[in-house]
């Protein structure tokens, strides 16, 4: 018997939360997740709300993995430290990649969660050529003031910053240890 979802809509940001009962999951994101996604677009009218969150509920594996969905995929945010390296291996053992920020509400999505992350971009090929993951060169960023600095000429991987403005990344050396958020797609 289906239970029906939590929703807590928050005004002020313009965000709804839906904690949603559980979903058939074998691990992978497929047809059915996607129309569950698809089932909660509607929801964005319904409350004028810009972002829907969507976070299974805890019988749901990918919730007990700790997946998000914001929009058009799924991130799971680590909740051990890693170098950049590392973390994009996990993130591929995971049939993802570091998160490729290619949208400004993307960008909000990653600074609401507060924490200091990799993301998938680098410069270690060729310095000051930014790279996301995907080879795809970096067009528009989010580089904190001053930054990307290269500081000791040896930083060069991207992390986003706990911030309250907009521009909140930073190029870091590759092999500190810092959370991490992967993404992956939802499938079409
Ligand atoms: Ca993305
Ligand atoms: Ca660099
Ligand atoms: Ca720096």
């Amino acid at each position: 018997m289906p239970n029906q979802p939590d929703i807590v809509v928050d005004k002020q940001q313009k965000t709804a939360v839906v904690i949603d009962v559980a979903i058939p999951s074998d691990g992978n994101i497929r047809k059915k997740e996607h129309e569950k996604v698809e089932k909660y677009q509607g929801l964005r009218e319904e409350c004028k709300c810009n972002d829907i969150l969507l976070f299974f509920s805890h019988s749901d594996r990918l919730f007990q993995e700790g997946w998000v969905h914001f929009r058009s995929s799924f991130y799971y945010i680590s909740s051990t430290e890693k170098t950049w390296q590392k973390s994009q291996d996990d993130c591929l053992s995971r049939g993802a990649d570091l998160t490729i920020v290619d949208s400004r509400e993307e960008q909000d999505f990653l600074r609401r969660l507060s924490k200091v992350m990799w993301i998938g971009l680098t410069d270690r090929a060729e310095e000051r050529t930014w790279r996301w993951v995907d080879g795809t060169v970096l067009n528009t960023s989010y580089w904190s003031d001053r930054q990307p600095n290269n500081w000791r000429g040896k930083q060069d991987c991207a992390e986003v910053q706990t911030s309250d403005v907009e521009n909140n990344w930073n190029d870091a050396r590759c092999d500190s240890q810092n959370y991490w958020v992967c993404e992956k797609k939802v499938a079409p």
